[in-house]
């Protein structure tokens, strides 16, 4: 069964262009609800620590350079089918390649700079999540 979490961070770029206050109504209004939430820099050590899957991949020294020049929005979200409908919400990496009418495709800069991050499993979603979240801070 699918599970009802998954983890976020609006991405420097998107905090940039103050787009918090939209990225988080659609969110809301697409049935999630927050159950934890910060606002806060990683420093390039946290990045990387946190997108170590992707070490070896070409773009891992952009990406943790990126996701720690600015602040972020980390939290986890609530709803059923979590995982997959916040990705349905997100749109493709590439915001190009975006639906219409997803965040990345109103928001997303690009494929670096792509407005969100969305887990990409269950299993990732509880790993991001303990990643910035003790469980006092769950509500
Ligand atoms: P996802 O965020 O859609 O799950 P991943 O493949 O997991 O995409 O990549 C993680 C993040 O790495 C992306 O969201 C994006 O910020 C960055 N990224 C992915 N592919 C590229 C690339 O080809 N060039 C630069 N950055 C990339
Ligand atoms: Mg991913």
């Amino acid at each position: 069964m699918a599970g009802n979490i998954t983890f976020t961070m609006i991405k420097p770029d998107a905090v940039e262009a103050n787009n918090i206050g939209p990225i988080l109504a659609m969110i809301n209004k697409a049935g999630f609800r927050i159950l934890a939430m910060k606002y806060m820099r990683l420093t390039k050590e946290q990045a990387g620590n946190f997108y170590a899957v992707h070490k070896e991949r070409p773009f891992y020294g952009e990406l943790t350079e990126y996701m720690s020049s600015g602040p972020i929005v980390a939290a986890v979200l609530a709803k059923d089918n979590a995982v997959a409908d916040y990705r349905k919400l997100i749109g493709a990496t590439d915001p190009t390649k975006a639906d219409e009418g997803t965040i990345r495709k109103l928001f997303a800069k690009s494929i670096a700079a792509n407005a969100v991050h969305g887990s990409d499993s269950d299993e990732n979603a509880a790993i991001e999540s303990n990643f910035f979240f003790s469980h006092l801070e769950r509500y």
